[in-house]
Order: structure tokens, then sequence, then C-alpha cells
């Protein structure tokens, strides 16, 4: 493919305007065949950013390392630039757009030279569905081609369907210019000079320095949250960091969940969850991003915009997600996870015993006497939804799937109970204006402090967090009774010698089953001030050896714990700033008033 693949006019010039800007040695178009994935796979190769497992026993995959500055990302170097501050609040970064830009122009200008720009038309949903939106990915890293051909559907099919048609220019540079017979390192970066740039007025991304994850591959967090949640408040519909599960009862009455969660708890597994009550089953629509809108039936629809999996590798085992490890059984590449003597990859819990030695991801001889862990924290896989063996059979609907209800959560190892549901919309939107999750050693800073995440949104809204927990009043206004019922989950409560008092994993069908019931009118609640919560009798636990003290722990709901959170909410809500809805303040205000009864 070249420029007259397309009759796209400003494609066409702002593909012309880059090179000009960031003076490549060439330009490839990307047309997302498998044969153009193999020769970008194998250029990584033999630069030495890829290993090829095995493949016997991991066919069509390969193991990246990174630098070690560059392994995650980078929220203190994520800027949203519009004309005015108050528009993206105090929750995120903001900076003057043209200072950015002419500072964005300093750092691009020649960053591609000696290397390819490879140019990608990617479509955030299935291509063509009324929900999907397109954009087209500039970047001189094969990695994020790669890698960007898994999450997304790239190529010529999207092109075509493009047309004329707008789309969001997405301009990434890894920052690594090459000179004339410089040689190349395997993971070229600019690891202390990131810069990732939202324009939401424009719209357009702008990333620099980083070729990891969501500062690289920009159609995730960049496009489908941070650049979709702006459009979708100007245009009336939902972009939310959600996954999307369909559970069908043994009536085979289907019903499709929403869920949003903190990260480190456990939100790929219940995406992809094995149930274990007998006779109900489990699909997967998405793991991390849902795209909704209200159609002519009144409904609330769901497209996961994406095409594949970047999940967190440690933890990941047969036991937490059977289902994710046959996803990435081949056709994946794994990201700083440690690899085996064999050619095959390995991470902490992946299996039961830890093999004797390795090669950690620094590519160091690793054996269980060494310090630190064989694979770094945040190693990922990149794994095609449709090797997902529970894939739900309208995953790629283009016109979505109808939701009944979203659940809310976060790790708290008490005063929360197991599951309970919101009276009506307003109190679920305030329920997801409070989320919070104690924080685990995966990410920086203390371990166990309680961290407040709004609809697991802070680190992904495009605008005011207020003006969003606004929009989510409005889309309960517009919805009516159709808006999704409301719950709150927490697999994480513990005992008081600090034992889990809940499975988790499989078990939480369990809730899920609850939770469908609700919706039917099937299932028992007592009302409390914080939301109606499962009677003993109501949740099946038949088969789960679980003494009734403990159930009745993991469902309590003391007054006294709640009423001393509210100081801190009110002190949440005051840094979240003075956009806040007033009806969400008036839940707080009730909630405490009920609490001192
Ligand atoms: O870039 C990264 O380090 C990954 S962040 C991520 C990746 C997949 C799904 N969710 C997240 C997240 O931080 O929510
Ligand atoms: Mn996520």
């Amino acid at each position: 493919m070249n420029d007259a693949s397309t009759k796209n006019q400003k494609l066409v010039s702002w593909v012309k305007e880059v090179a000009e800007l960031c003076t490549p040695a060439d330009i490839h178009w990307c047309d997302g065949s498998q044969e153009e994935y193999d020769s970008m796979a194998q250029r990584l190769v033999d630069a030495g950013t890829f290993v090829r497992l095995n493949p016997d026993l991991r066919p069509n995959s390969y193991l990246a390392r990174s630098d070690t500055g560059d392994v995650a990302r980078v929220e203190d170097r994520t800027f949203i630039c519009t004309t005015n501050e108050d528009d993206v609040g105090p929750t995120n970064n903001w900076t003057e757009p043209e200072g950015m830009r002419k500072k964005l122009k300093g750092l691009f200008t020649g960053s591609m030279k000696g290397r390819t720009m490879f140019v990608i038309p990617f479509s955030m949903g299935p291509v063509g569905s009324e929900t999907a939106k397109i954009g087209v990915e500039i970047t001189d890293s094969p990695y994020v081609v790669c890698n960007m051909r898994i999450m997304t559907r790239i190529g010529s099919e999207v092109l075509e369907a493009l047309g004329e048609d707008d789309f969001l220019p997405c301009l990434h540079s890894i920052g690594a210019p090459l000179e004339p017979g410089q040689e190349d390192v395997f993971w070229p970066c600019d690891a202390e000079n990131k810069y990732i740039v939202h324009y939401p007025e424009e719209p357009s991304i702008w990333s620099y320095g980083s070729g990891y994850g969501g500062n690289a591959l920009l159609g995730k967090k960049c496009f489908a949250l941070r650049i979709a949640s702006t459009m979708a408040r100007n245009e009336g519909w939902m972009a939310e960091h959600m996954l999307i599960l369909g559970l069908t009862s043994p009536e085979k009455k289907k019903t499709y969940i929403g869920g949003a969660f903190p990260s480190a708890c456990g939100k790929t597994n219940l995406a992809m969850i094995q149930p274990t009550i007998p006779g109900w089953e489990a699909t997967c629509v998405g793991d991390d991003i849902a795209w909704m809108r209200q159609k002519a039936d009144g409904k609330l629809y769901a497209i996961n915009p994406e095409a594949g999996f970047f999940g967190v590798a440690p933890g990941t085992s047969e036991h937490s997600n059977g289902n994710a490890m046959t996803a990435l059984a081949k056709n994946s590449i794994f990201t700083n996870t440690a690899l085996k003597p064999n050619g095959d990859i390995w991470w902490e819990e992946m299996t039961e015993e830890t093999p004797p030695e390795l090669e950690d991801w620094h590519a160091d001889k690793w054996t269980p006497a060494s310090e630190g862990k064989a694979s770094n924290p945040n190693a990922r896989y990149t794994a095609p939804a449709s090797q997902c063996p529970v894939m739900d059979p309208e995953w790629e609907n283009p016109e979505g799937v109808p939701m009944s209800a979203f659940i809310f959560g976060g790790r708290r190892s008490n005063v929360v109970p197991l599951v309970f549901e919101a009276k009506n919309w307003l109190q679920g939107v305030f329920l997801g204006s409070i989320m919070a999750s104690e924080t685990t050693a995966a990410a920086a800073g203390a371990v166990g402090k309680l961290r407040r995440d709004p609809f697991a949104m802070l680190p992904f809204c495009g605008y005011h967090m207020g003006d969003y927990i606004k929009h989510w009043v409005g889309m309960g206004e517009k919805l009516g009774d159709n808006a999704p019922r409301i719950f709150y989950v927490n697999w994480f409560r513990k005992d008081a010698d600090g034992n889990w008092l809940w499975p988790g994993f499989g078990e939480n069908s369990r809730v899920l089953k609850w939770i469908c019931e609700r919706i039917d009118g099937k299932a028992d609640a007592q009302d409390t001030p914080i939301g109606l919560v499962p009677t003993l009798e109501s949740l099946d636990l038949n088969g789960l050896d679980i003494p009734e003290s403990d159930v009745s722990e993991l469902i309590a709901v003391r007054a006294e714990d709640w009423l001393q959170e509210i100081p801190e909410i009110r002190e949440f809500f005051s840094t979240v700033g003075n956009q806040l809805p007033s009806q969400v303040l008036a839940e707080l205000d009730s909630l405490e008033a009920s609490l001192k009864g």
C-alpha cells in the first residue's frame, strides 16, 4: 500500500506533513496482512527486540524485552491540552495547547531519522459499526505495529471503510533517531523525556519517547478512553473503562453486564470467568473498555472497541484464568516476561512450581534463589480476542449487546460487603464516584493504602471528573427505566486474622447469579443505608464449604465503619473540584444521615 491507496486528502496531507517533520528513511502503509506481520516480527527478531518462542510450544509468538525505563504507562507524563484549564479539572495534567505543540514539534523534528515511518489505519470497534471509530496511527515502532494488529482492526479494509471521512490522527515516535552508521539498541526510546499528549478539542493524540503499552498503542487508553470520553460526553453516549460479559442462566436467559474495577482487582479474570455453579454459562465480550449508546428501543448497547487483550501476565494461570491461558497459547506477544530454557515464556504464579532455571526479563540468568522476580510485575501478553474460548457469539456484532447491569468494585479488606445493589441510578452513580481500592505490591507506593478511583476512570477521563459524573447523572435521566441496574462487589474482604473470606475466581459466579436474579425479581435483599444487600438465603452457596459466620461477615454492613469513611469521601470530593453534581453530594449527605439513623 501507499498514499495512492486512498483518496482521503486529509490523510495524504497529514502523512506528508509528518514525514516532513520527522524525516524518516522511508514510509510503510500497513495493509494488516499476515505476511506484513510476519516480516515485521522478523525485523524485530533481527533487531534483538523480539525473541521467537519455541514454535512447538507457543506457535507464532514472541517475547519482547523493553528498556528498564519503559515498562508501564506514565500518568505524570500524560497531558490533556484544552483552551480552558477548567475543562480538564484538577485530576488531569492540563497544559496550554500552543506551548505544548511548540515543544512537541521540537521533539518530533527529525525524530524518525534512519527509521521507517509506519502508517496504521485502525478501527476501534468492528469495521463499519455505527459505534466504531477510525484512527490512523503514525509510528516509527514495528513493535507498535505488531501489537496494534492484535489489539485493533488495521489495514486495507479500514482504509476502505474510512473513504474520505474524518479520522483521529495519532502520532507516535519512540524518540530515538538513528544517525548513519549508528548501531541500534534492542528497545530504542527516550525514557527520560516522555510525553503522552491529548488534544480533545481538535481532536488528536501526540505521543513521544515511550514504546510501551498504553503510551504507544494509541487506540487503547488514549483514543478509546481519554479522547472517546470527551466525544461521548459531547454526543450523548458512554466510553467506559469496563469489561463486558454475558451470563446465561440454566433457563437460557442471557444477561449482559459491564464491570468497572481499578487495576489489580482481577478485571480480566472476571471478564473470562468460568462459573462453578451448575447450568450457568459465562461469555466474554471485552475485558477493558466499553463504548455504549442508547438505541431506538431505548436500551443501552455496548461494543468492545478492541480486538485483543493486553493483559497483566504475572498471576495469570490455569487456576486464575484458564480462558486467558488458552487465548495466549499462540499468535501472541509477551513483553517483559521470563524465558524458559525450552524457549517458552514463564511468569510468577503461572505454574505451581517455579522452573529451576530461567532468563529473567532483563535476559539475565535467574534461579529461585535469585534476588527479585523473574518477570516484571507489569509484564504483559498481547493476545487476539478471537482465541479466547469463551468469546460471546455477539462480541463482534456491530450493533453491540444490550446492557442490563453495571458492577463497580474495588479491593477492600474490610467495610464493603461481598455484593450490594444501589436502590436507584443516582445512588449507583454515587457508588461509582466513591469507588476505591487498596493498593497492592504491583503499584508504586505504600501497600494497603486506600485510593479513590471514580468509575476506574481517574487516569482515563479526558475531561473534568465532575463533568464526567454529571454525564452519568444525565445518561440515567435519558435511559429512564431502561437504565442498567447498578451493583457494587468486593471479592477481597478479610476476617479479623487477615484471611480472605471469599474464594473468588469461578466462585464469583454465585454473586453474578444473585445479580441476574435481582434483575429478574427472583432474589431477596435487605434494605441498608448503603443499598440492597443479599439475605443469607438468597445467595447460592451450594457445594461451597464456607461457615455461615463467614458469610454473615461477608455481607455485614456496619454503620460505624461507613461513618468513618464519610469525612475522607468529603475530602476526596473536594479534590475532584467544584463541578461535582449536586445530586451526588446529596447522596452523600443522605447516606450520612441514614447511617446516623
Ligand atoms: O501500559 C500499561 O502498562 C498497561 S495499562 C492497562 C493495560 C491493559 C488494560 N488496562 C490497563 C490499565 O491500566 O487499566
Ligand atoms: Mn484497563
